[in-house]
């Protein structure tokens, strides 16, 4: 299994769709196993977004994530990574595809909804920046999980 982070965006909360975008990882069978609502320091934001640091739009992105309330969501799933990226969509929203989150939802390339990790070590970084307290993480089986997955050919790998 898989673990990833997702951030609503402060424009998420404040258009009221933070719970239906949860609803479409919850429907599409990731685990939540860390969830939390809070405006976040600039320092969280700033080493959020090192990498974008000499970009012209960073200023703006750290001051726009850190304007309001943002939630952090970690989920767990087989290729968790991949999958919500793909759920997620093109960063310019009114690029990405119909069904993706920023295609639905979305008419903005700064505003764009959520955030979600791209790789396997941005995910762990992420994850430690945004639920650095242990106790923060539930560790659950869901009850449907083996109609989830298959048992013989993806849970008991
Ligand atoms: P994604 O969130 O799709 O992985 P990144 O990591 O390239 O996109 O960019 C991080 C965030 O920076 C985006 N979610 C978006 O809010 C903002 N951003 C990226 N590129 C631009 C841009 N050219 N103009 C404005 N904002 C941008």
């Amino acid at each position: 299994m898989e673990r990833t982070l997702v951030l609503l965006k402060p424009d998420t909360v404040q258009r009221s769709l933070s719970g239906r975008i949860l609803a479409r990882f919850e429907e599409k069978g990731l685990k939540m196993i860390g969830l939390k609502l809070r405006q976040f320091p600039k320092e969280t934001l700033e080493q959020h977004y090192e990498v974008h640091k000499e970009r012209p739009f960073y200023a703006n992105l750290v001051s726009y994530m850190t304007s309001g309330a943002v939630v952090a969501l970690a989920l767990e799933g087989l290729d968790a990574i991949t999958v919500v990226r793909g759920m997620v969509g093109a960063t310019n929203s009114r690029e990405a595809a119909p069904g993706t989150i920023r295609g639905d939802f979305g008419m903005s390339f700064s505003n764009n909804l959520v955030h979600a990790s791209d790789s396997p070590e941005a995910a762990a970084t992420e994850l430690a920046l945004f639920f650095p307290d242990a106790a923060e993480v539930v560790e659950w089986t869901p009850n449907n999980e083996p109609w989830i997955y298959n048992v013989g050919e993806e849970l008991n790998k």
